[in-house]
């Protein structure tokens, strides 16, 4: 049985998750509406994504004999000032949530609750992951500045992208 404390965190973190693909899915429609195809393909696959990591932690709660909670979703913002400026917010929610894991491998160390420690590492890798992404975007759209061509460009590399399914354990 899974501890109470560790339980209401992970279903405060599933919340978390849910409001990510909800956060990106408004990004991936305001790309769609300025006519930038690839970015919004490229924020569908993180919506996606966020959807498998949000499935993943309730899995493990419904596993350890716990209760999943689904909390209200709040609503995200629908408009951004540039690409870069969505790219930059993504990034600042990423660092939202890579303290939202630190803090439950956090607790559970405190709890001794080695089964949620060992989920969580899963999580600390992707979230180095997810950073290190956004950061990258953030570095091309900079050298891009106001170049139109460029940004097509990258457009396109962005429109790649696919939707690789996570293991929910
Ligand atoms: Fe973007 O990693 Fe989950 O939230």
């Amino acid at each position: 049985m899974i501890d109470k404390d560790v339980e209401e965190e992970l279903n405060k973190q599933i919340n978390e998750e849910m409001y990510s693909a909800y956060l990106y899915l408004s990004m991936s429609a305001y790309f769609e509406n300025i006519g930038l195809k690839g970015f919004a393909n490229w924020m569908y696959v993180q919506y996606q994504e966020e959807m498998g990591h949000a499935m993943k932690f309730y899995r493990y709660v419904q596993e350890r004999g716990g209760k999943v909670r689904l909390y209200a979703i709040k609503e995200p913002p629908h408009e951004w000032k540039s690409p870069l400026d969505a790219f930059e917010q993504t990034l600042k929610h990423e660092k939202h949530i890579t303290e939202c894991i630190n803090n439950l491998v956090d607790l559970a160390e405190k709890k001794k609750d080695r089964a949620t420690f060992n989920l969580l590492q899963w999580y600390i890798d992707e979230q180095v992951e997810e950073e290190a992404n956004d950061e990258e975007i953030i570095a091309q759209l900079k050298l891009i500045g106001d170049n139109g061509q460029g940004l097509l460009m990258l457009d396109r590399e962005l429109g790649q992208r696919t939707y690789t399914p996570i293991n929910q354990g």
